[in-house]
């Protein structure tokens, strides 16, 4: 039986999304994107998500995916080949994540908006703020660029140390660690103007950015938001339920729980656990418009409380 063609719900200007979107082009995928608007509202996305407000959320059907790190585990899951974790490298290239997605975005966001400065607009500036539940200080940004240029170079550095030895990617195989590590550097191509100068003394990673570039974004249809929520709501999710026997924390399949990020966009999606495993849990709900949806999560970087 063919794959339901995945809908990614995402903005040209997320780096974030440009992970999936290059997952597609290594995959040679097709698939339905649906552009959201930058800043909150969403208001065809939340019936979906139930909340969950970051960039991207992939669905399947009336299956949600809730950040990258859960969706790359489906995309791999229904996409095995080409693989994104070759060569025995199971665990490094996710675990990477954490470095990529964390420190290394964060310098990136405050190099990219410390440059761009007091052309930020204001209403950008309120929503994020309402993002990280902290203000979003423009000015001091742009007050640390020197600080910011140098730790940039500091990760650029370890990336460029990394191919020292001549190889395409950075485990020898194209693999995740390429796709996420590579966002930030596409992130801050987009906008900061000296990219070429912090980048000057790197020519293996200047390379190996536009191997990446060259690898594309898959086969790309423009959906409209009210089709993809129809197309949820008159879809049944395709979960099956399960267990994990090994939880530390004895939630089972039927309990109520909040699913929340750790770090920031902190609204927690309520719901009725489906399955649950070490990287994965899947709660379902449902909503007037979206009908009944299973909305996924990653483990790592998330809180799982009582509802
Ligand atoms: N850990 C999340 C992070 C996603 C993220 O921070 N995305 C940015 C956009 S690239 C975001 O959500 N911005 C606020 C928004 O779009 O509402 C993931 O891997 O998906």
């Amino acid at each position: 039986m063919s794959q339901p063609t995945p809908i990614l719900h995402h903005f040209d200007q997320s780096p974030f999304s440009e992970k999936i979107r290059i997952i597609f082009g290594f995959k040679k995928l097709a698939w339905s994107s649906v552009r959201i608007s930058r800043i909150m509202p969403r208001p065809d996305l939340m019936p979906m998500t139930g909340g969950y407000r970051r960039t991207p959320t992939m669905q399947i059907g009336a299956d949600i995916y809730c950040d990258t790190q859960i969706i790359i585990r489906e995309l791999e899951r229904r996409y095995p080949t080409p693989s994104l974790f070759p060569g025995g490298h199971a665990g490094m290239p996710a675990a990477l994540g954490m470095w990529t997605d964390r420190p290394f975005f964060q310098n990136t966001v405050n190099l990219v908006f410390g440059f761009i400065g007091d052309k930020v607009p204001r209403e950008f500036i309120e929503d994020r703020e309402k993002l990280r539940g902290a203000k979003f200080d423009v000015a001091a940004m742009t007050v640390a660029l020197p600080q910011m240029r140098d730790q940039f170079r500091a990760h650029a550095d370890w990336i460029e140390a990394q191919l020292g030895d001549g190889k395409p990617w950075l485990l020898g195989e194209f693999s995740l660690a390429d796709v996420s590590a590579y966002m930030n550097v596409w992130y801050a191509r987009q906008s900061v103007a000296s990219i070429d100068e912090i980048l000057a003394h790197f020519p293996r990673l200047v390379a190996w950015e536009a191997r990446m570039r060259a690898v594309g974004h898959g086969t790309r249809t423009e959906m409209s938001s009210t089709e993809a929520l129809e197309i949820a709501a008159r879809s049944t999710p395709q979960s099956p339920v399960f267990g994990d026997p090994a939880d530390p924390n004895g939630r089972k399949p039927g309990d109520r729980v909040g699913v929340l990020p750790d770090d920031y966009g902190k609204v927690p999606v309520r719901g009725e656990i489906v399955s649950l495993s070490a990287q994965h849990i899947a709660i379902r709900r449902s909503d007037p418009r979206a009908g009944e949806v299973v909305v996924h999560f990653p483990r790592a970087g998330f809180l799982v409380v009582p509802d």
